[in-house]
This record gives structure tokens, C-alpha cells and sequence, in this order.
């Protein structure tokens, strides 16, 4: 059997994630693999704490660093207490959003270097990066309309539109460097037509993962 996979999902706001996770769930239950599921920012009890100060309104004024930093705490907390753990016991991991959130918002959203990134990345992670990545895509005005119907916007939500489109832009230049690890879906679509790119994707990716 091949060792654990570590799966996350991506895409701006609205893009569809916390539907599509369902699916994975269920193609993995069906697939007969134990998973953990998590998200960031969160995952943990200090990792949930910071991410209410990170999306609540309390320090709209924070600074970019700090974000960035916070963002990285919470990471670090998340794969000590949860992420390497699980995978180490051979249960895959199906993580809501992962270190691409954080070139894509703190360095395309923010204009935060991406050595800076790079460097906080290689201390904190080690090497470890997601086996495979669904970037879910879409345009920025149809993403906020749809999360912008489901709940009040958060700190992020509330930036403005051009704010998403650098999002946007770096999460498709990220996968235009790492192919073979980060899949764009396109999430325009109806959601059947999306769930059945990821039912595909996933199932591509079970046939070469599984022994
Ligand atoms: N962040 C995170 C950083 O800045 N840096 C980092 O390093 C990390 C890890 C986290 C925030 O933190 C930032 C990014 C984020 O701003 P979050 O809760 O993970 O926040 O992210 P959100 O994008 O806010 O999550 P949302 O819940 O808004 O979006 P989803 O989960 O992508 O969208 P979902 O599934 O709730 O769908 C939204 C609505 O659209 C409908 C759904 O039914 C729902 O009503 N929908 C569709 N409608 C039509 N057709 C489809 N294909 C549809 N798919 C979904």
C-alpha cells in the first residue's frame, strides 16, 4: 500500500470548496481510506483561536507580517498537532486550503515576497507539501456573489475586488508551475459539472496512489 496522501483544496472565495470537500469525503469512504479532515486556518484549538482573529473584524488593521506570521502559527501548530501525526498512522489528510492560500492572498493579495514565504515554508514545513491540490477556478465577481449569499463577509471578504483578482492569478500561476501537483477545476460550471471533475480528478489519482 502506498503511503498516506495529503490533499488540499484551494480557490478565492465562494469558489465551492466546503461542497466539493463533501464529495471527497465520500469518494474516499467509498475508496475504503481513512482520512482526517481539517482546514486552515484552524485545524487545532490554537490554530481555531487565531483564525477568528485572522477573518473576525477585530484587528482590520492588522499588519501584513503579522498576518502572514499568524498564518504560519497556525500551520505550525496544525501540522505538529494533527497533519504529521495522522499521516504518519497512514490516515490520508483532505485539508480546506493549505500554503498556496498563503502565496495566493499574503503574497499575490498582500504583495508579501515570496521568498519571505519560501523561507517561513522551508522552516516550518520541512519538505512537506501536498500530494495533490485542487484548485478550484472561477471568476472573482461570480465567487464573491455566491459566498456573498451564503454569509456575512469576513476581514478577507471584505477587501476589494481587485484584491481577489491577484488572488486569483497567483493561485493559476502556481499551478502553471506545478502541474503535476496542483489540478484546476474549472468551478463556473453547474455543481454537477464540477463534482464531476473532481470525482475524475480523484479517481485519477487513486489509481495511481493505491496499490
Ligand atoms: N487565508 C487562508 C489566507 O489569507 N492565507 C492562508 O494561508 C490561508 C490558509 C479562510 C480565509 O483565510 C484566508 C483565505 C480566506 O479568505 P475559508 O473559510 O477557508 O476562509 O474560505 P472561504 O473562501 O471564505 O470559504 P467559503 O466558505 O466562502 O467558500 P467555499 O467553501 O469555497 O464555497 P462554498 O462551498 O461555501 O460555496 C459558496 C456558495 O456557492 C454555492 C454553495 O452552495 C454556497 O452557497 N455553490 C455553487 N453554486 C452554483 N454552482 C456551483 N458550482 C457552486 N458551488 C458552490
Amino acid at each position: 500500500m502506498a503511503r498516506a496522501s495529503f490533499i488540499t483544496l484551494e480557490g478565492i472565495e465562494g469558489a465551492g470548496k466546503t461542497t466539493c470537500m463533501a464529495q471527497l469525503r465520500l469518494l474516499l469512504k467509498q475508496a475504503g481510506i481513512g482520512f482526517l479532515e481539517t482546514r486552515e486556518p484552524g485545524g487545532t484549538q490554537l490554530g481555531e483561536d487565531l483564525r477568528q482573529l485572522l477573518l473576525g473584524h477585530k484587528h482590520t488593521g492588522m499588519s501584513d507580517d503579522a498576518e502572514l506570521l499568524l498564518m504560519f502559527a497556525s500551520r505550525a501548530e496544525h501540522l505538529q498537532q494533527k497533519i504529521l501525526p495522522a499521516l504518519d498512522n497512514g490516515q490520508w489528510v483532505l485539508c480546506d486550503r493549505f500554503t498556496d492560500a498563503t502565496y495566493a492572498y499574503q503574497g499575490g493579495g498582500r504583495g508579501i515576497a515570496y521568498d519571505r514565504i519560501r523561507n517561513l515554508e522551508d522552516w516550518v514545513q520541512q519538505g512537506l507539501k501536498p500530494d495533490l491540490t485542487l484548485l478550484l477556478d472561477l471568476p472573482v465577481d461570480l465567487g464573491l456573489e455566491r459566498a456573498g449569499k451564503r454569509s456575512a463577509p469576513d476581514r478577507f471578504e471584505s477587501e476589494a475586488g481587485m484584491f481577489f483578482e491577484k488572488v486569483r492569478q497567483t493561485y493559476l500561476d502556481l499551478a502553471a508551475r506545478e502541474p503535476d501537483r496542483i489540478k484546476v477545476i474549472d468551478a463556473s460550471l453547474t455543481l454537477d459539472e464540477v463534482l464531476a471533475q473532481i470525482t475524475s480528478t480523484m479517481n485519477h489519482f487513486l489509481s495511481h496512489h493505491q496499490s
